[in-house]
């Protein structure tokens, strides 16, 4: 695991690539520190491209990487962090270009040492969607052509770094993986809370990135050694494969005008020693590091042997932002399956994604740990709809996925636009089949479920159907499918056509459990066919599998029944230690009781205009777009849009922002509340102007969201209120520069400005945009509005007016143009 092949070129007489093995294990190896902050000490300007230094001003790169060899660090890194079409878009390079002359330029550093080059890829620049606009795909061909330049140029090493999103790592490793047989690291940012600011956890790295087998994962970046020291615990309570660590040199601070680093280099290195300690066996510096900060690491680990620490491999399956691990017993939810469901069937033929998103929603409700997704019916293109339904529901739901299909381009579809680690449902122990789905399974980084059938059908005896799960389980391992990742399922069978059979089921899943030692799951239904009472069959076979030893029932969560017995077993298994879920389950379940008792009457007495507006507040924060904009139509039958946004969007909204201040949820599912408010307010948007056929201009107002924020419902609402009044409005949008507004200000000559700012951050630019305006004796008034401003900040910060709502934004503007 821990050996990674590096090939040399031999240039003495004749050329010749050889392939040189290192054992990453075999030392603390150094990696360089800082190039940006490095170069802006050499004069680079802040917000200047480093990248094109390369060409620009290659002696001062090579100088940087010439200080950190001789300062000791065995790998060194290129100047091309950003060097990517996104970023250099408006430079007058090609991204070849550049980092050719990236990996010339260290290449004549190292000379003749003994270091290797390192080809740095950080994040492009734009958000992933569906936190950004960018495809997957777009990404990855992003990332491509970097890797392409990189092995053509002769870097040895990719390193991918200061990831935020899984995903773009994801892309980023998959092109590096399908485009050079280089050895691939890849590091994380983490923030404080130990998640990355897309809300990825530790464990789901770890899961995730060993899964697509990179040979090195870890962090950089973001925070000094000190502050990362409790995200490297974690990480190393999991990795099972070299963890490489780069932090910044501290905290950093102004001073003077400049950012400097808490940490003197002494200091740095004896806080990376900690990490060292726990069993991190590469280590450089980010931000802020310097030729010094690389020199006392290398010279503090001149002799120190690597730490081989005992490490709990995790076991589980994963989305990017919850990981579901393989211990005890997991529900399976069956509902996202056309088989026998009407209604499923013609959401598919529709493209009523919308459906199948609900269907998951409500099995993770009633109690699902993890989803199964089938989507295959003749008439459609299963592998195209299988792709959407994933990034659909990835976008909206955080439990794993379970990928079912037997068609080895859906799973593969699936299988590289999944954000985490998926499950494969289902391989079974025909060559054909094994040949065909194993090496994609591999490849993904997949758990996988192997079915007991062959060539030859479903045998009937337990002991031939533990031969068929032998079969897999020994075909998994020698192509590096580890144990802990198959999931072996002995088959249900129907007791009124092979009564006999059912038990055999059970005796297999003994057999499996007490010779594989690997996890087992059932679809349990089945057993029931054909027979009155199913639910009473299906329940007591559950009880029956579970005591044999089934570690994953596939069930429907909806099922009480079903769902109450796997709480019992828990109970009478010592799983649920001192019954705590059982009792406090009960315990829901007769206060819901009271509660659904409690709103029938309430329901009585309310309209039923009041149920919509909590439907509307729960699609919301679920972010359940498409149906966010039919309910509001039907609200606004009886409601005006301004009493739909005061009293529903804005509440909802307060709840997400809520959720995302406690970690209950993260960034993804932010945006995707946001956008589900947008399609709402579409809707409110249209009618108001339907409503306004007569308009005249009475007043034309510019109004921005202030530069650095990007918040800009709020803003939106007040554009469309107050052109509702008549007034004309100039909306510069957001993220706006002073200058920007400044610029419009004169030229438009306009009376009235408004800002607008939701973050305590950018208060400070809504006052620099306030001082600019008034320092170029533009005459207009200027009003401030957001949720972090109040009439003192407003005061304080120089704005002429400031507006609590859309309302209050109109009565300035009537004030201003006609003195009301
Ligand atoms: Co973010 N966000 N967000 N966010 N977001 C807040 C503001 C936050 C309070 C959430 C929280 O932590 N509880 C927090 C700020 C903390 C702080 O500084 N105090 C926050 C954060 C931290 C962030 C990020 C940094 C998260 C991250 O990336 N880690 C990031 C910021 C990026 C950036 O701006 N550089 C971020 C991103 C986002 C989304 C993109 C996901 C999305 C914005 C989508 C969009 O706007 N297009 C979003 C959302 C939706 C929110 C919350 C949940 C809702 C904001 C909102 O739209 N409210 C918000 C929490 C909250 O406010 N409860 C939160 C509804 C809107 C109608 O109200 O804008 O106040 P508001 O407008 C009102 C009035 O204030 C007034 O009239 C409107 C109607 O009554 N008004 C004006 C507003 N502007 C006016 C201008 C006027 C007059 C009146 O005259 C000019």
């Amino acid at each position: 695991m821990s050996v990674i092949n590096l090939r040399i070129v031999i240039t003495k007489g004749q050329v010749m690539v050889v392939t040189v093995k290192i054992n990453l294990l075999d030392k603390i190896w150094i990696f360089d520190g800082a190039m940006g902050t490095m170069l802006q000490n050499d004069g680079l300007e802040i917000g200047g491209l480093p990248e094109i230094l390369n060409i620009e001003a290659s002696e001062k790169v090579v100088n940087i990487h010439k200080r950190y060899i001789e300062a000791g660090a065995d790998f060194i890194t290129t100047n091309t962090f950003g060097a990517n079409e996104i970023k250099l878009k408006n430079s007058s390079y090609e991204v070849e270009d550049v980092i050719d002359a990236a990996i010339k330029n260290a290449k004549l550093a190292s000379d003749t040492k003994d270091v290797k080059i390192v080809l740095d890829i950080g994040p492009i620049g734009e958000m992933l969607e569906p936190l950004g606009t960018l495809a997957f795909e777009r990404a990855y061909d992003i990332f491509k052509r970097q890797i392409l330049q990189g092995v053509k140029s002769g870097a040895d090493i990719i390193l991918i770094e200061t990831m935020s999103d899984l995903y773009e790592a994801k892309a980023a490793i998959l092109a590096a993986k399908e485009n050079s047989d280089l050895p691939v690291f890849c590091t994380m940012t983490f923030e404080k809370n130990k998640r990355t600011f897309a809300g990825v956890n530790v464990k789901t790295m770890v899961m995730t990135l060993e899964g697509l087998n990179v040979d090195a994962l870890g962090v950089n970046c973001s925070l000094g050694p000190v502050e990362l020291e409790s995200v490297i615990e974690e990480v190393m309570k999991y990795a099972s494969i070299p963890v490489i660590v780069q932090p910044n040199a501290g905290l950093p601070r102004m001073s003077n005008g400049e950012t400097i680093y808490d940490l003197s280099s002494d200091e740095f290195a004896s806080a990376v020693e900690k990490m060292v300690k726990s069993g991190v066996n590469i280590v450089g510096g980010c931000c802020g590091t310097t030729n010094e900060f690389i020199k006392s690491l290398s010279i503090k680990f001149k002799d120190t042997k690597p730490y081989i620490i005992e490490r709990n491999k995790l076991k589980g399956v994963c989305s990017a932002l919850k990981c579901i691990e393989f211990e005890g017993i997991k529900v399976i939810g069956e509902r996202i399956n056309p088989t026998g469901k009407k209604l499923f069937k013609e959401a598919l033929k529709n493209n009523n994604i919308e459906y199948i998103v609900k269907q998951a929603l409500e099995q993770i409700e009633a109690g699902a740990d993890i989803l199964d997704v089938n989507v295959g019916l003749p008439e459609i293109d299963e592998e195209k709809m299988m792709v959407q339904v994933i990034k659909e529901l990835q976008t909206v739901v955080d439990v794993p996925l379970q990928i079912d299909s037997n068609n080895s381009k859906v799973l593969e579809g699936a299988l590289r636009v999944y954000n985490g680690k998926a499950i494969v449902n289902s391989v079974n122990g025909k060559d054909l089949v094994l040949d065909r789905l194993l090496p994609i399974v591999k490849k993904y980084g997949a758990a996988i479920i192997g079915l007991t059938l062959d060539e030859d059908g479903i045998p009937s005896s337990a002991e031939d159907r533990f031969r068929i799960a032998e079969k897999i389980v020994d075909r998994c391992l020698s192509l590096g499918i580890p144990r802990e990742d198959i999931i072996i399922d002995c088959l249900t069978l129907t007791a009124s056509a092979q009564q006999k059979d059912v038990i055999e089921t059970l005796k297999a899943i003994e057999l499996v459990k007490a010779r594989l030692n690997v996890k087992t799951v059932l679809g349990v239904s089945n057993v029931s066919f054909g027979l009155p009472n199913r639910n009473l069959l299906n329940r007591t076979f559950l009880s029956m599998a579970l005591y044999s030893g089934l570690d994953f029932p596939i069930v429907n969560p909806n099922d009480v029944d079903i769902m109450d017995t796997i709480s019992a077993f828990k109970v009478l298994s010592n799983e649920d230690y001192n019954s705590k879920k059982y009792v406090s389950n009960f315990e829901n379940q007769i206060r819901e009781t009271r509660i659904i008792k409690k709103e029938n009457v309430k329901r009585e007495l309310d309209n039923e205009m009041d149920n919509s507006n909590d439907e509307l507040i729960q699609v919301i924060i679920k972010g359940l777009k498409e149906e966010s904009a039919e309910i509001t139509k039907n609200i606004l039958k009886k409601k005006t849009e301004i009493e739909v946004v005061n009293e529903i969007l804005i509440p909802a909204l307060n709840i997400v922002g809520e959720k995302y201040e406690k970690g209950e949820i993260f960034l993804p599912q932010l945006i995707q509340s946001a956008e589900t408010v947008k399609c709402s307010f579409d809707v409110i948007q249209s009618r108001l102007i339907l409503n306004d056929e007569n308009r005249i201009n009475r007043g034309t107002i510019i109004l921005a969201t202030v530069k650095g924020d990007i918040h800009d419902i709020g803003k939106n609402i007040v554009k469309t209120v107050l052109e509702n009044y008549g007034f004309e409005i100039i909306d510069l949008g957001k993220d706006v520069s002073k200058e920007k507004i400044v610029e419009e200000a004169k030229e438009k000559n306009v009376k009235l400005v408004g800002l607008s700012a939701l973050m305590t951050t950018t208060v400070k630019s809504m006052e620099e945009t306030i001082k600019a305006l008034k320092s170029e004796n533009i005459k207009c008034k200027i009003f401030v509005g957001g949720a972090v401003l109040n009439q003192e900040y407003a005061d304080m910060i120089d704005a002429d007016y400031y507006a609590k709502d859309a309302k209050e934004a109109v009565e300035i503007a009537e004030k201003i143009f006609f003195d009301i």
